[in-house]
């Protein structure tokens, strides 16, 4: 109830009334109040992850945190962060965040993570593998029973260089479990291109991806690809918004 009136929603009689993006605030703010002053903050990407950060600013300029650097998690991020006053660095300089805030894609029972649907998996990667603490945070649209599950994409970050054959190599590597591989594609049907000038390959499985550790093996020893959106045993917190209220699942 404290993060929801923090959140400006009043603790709801029918939290039925809430939309997904009011979760999606609550869970956010919740994870704010981990936050301390003088801390080095991994600030994450998407909608839920932005409340967050809008949430961090509005405490800064309240005077109620003191002394935060914030390391953004992509372009996106350090342009909002900048905007609201945050001070902002990078893991050159700090190479150990305090904490990180993120959203996800999809939260298994042991809190395993895809993420990089947003398409900032690697600088989300190399900041939240960084962190002493990582509290995601997520509706309960996000929980599923196994990586992979939701039906959605699992995204892998390629070079430009031959994408097609680094594409089929990945589809490969899983055809027992059906996997389709995509270019993540734009509006205008051009290339998705990340942060780092990269591709998107996006892997759809018809079935389980299967031993979670053997696949990432699989996937990062193929030369072409950077990074894939599998977060496996980083989360430490995951605080989950669902109607019935908040869920915080600890590591
Ligand atoms: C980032 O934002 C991701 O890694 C994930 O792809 C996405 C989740 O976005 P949203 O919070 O908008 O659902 O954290």
């Amino acid at each position: 109830a404290k993060a929801a009136m923090d959140a400006g929603l009043h603790a709801p009689s029918s939290s039925a009334m809430l939309s997904q993006d009011d979760l999606k605030k609550i869970a956010a703010y919740k994870a704010v109040e981990y936050v301390e002053s003088g801390m080095v903050l991994g600030l994450g990407t998407g909608s839920t992850a932005r409340h967050a950060v809008d949430r961090i600013g509005q405490l800064l300029r309240q005077g109620k945190l003191k002394d935060i650097v914030g390391i953004p998690t992509s372009m996106k991020t350090h342009d909002q962060a900048l905007s609201l006053g945050i001070p902002l660095s990078d893991l050159d300089a700090h190479p150990v965040v305090d904490l990180a805030i993120d959203g996800a894609d999809e939260v298994d029972p042991f809190l395993n993570l895809v993420k990089g649907r947003g398409g900032s998996l690697l600088r989300e990667k190399m900041v939240e593998g960084a962190c002493k603490k990582f509290v995601v945070i997520v509706d309960d649209s996000k929980l599923v029973n196994f990586l992979g599950g939701s039906g959605l994409a699992m995204p892998v970050e390629v070079i430009r260089f031959c994408w097609k054959f680094t594409a089929a190599r990945l589809q490969k590597l899983f055809e027992d479990a059906g996997c389709v591989a995509k270019l993540r594609t734009g509006e205008k049907e051009e290339p998705f291109v990340t942060d780092n000038g990269n591709y998107i390959v996006d892997l759809y499985f018809e079935g389980s991806i299967g031993d979670l550790k053997a696949a990432s093996d699989a996937i990062l020893q193929l030369a072409g690809v950077v990074e894939h959106g599998m977060f496996l045993d980083m989360a430490t917190t995951v605080i989950i918004a669902g109607e019935l209220g908040l869920t915080v699942k600890n590591k």
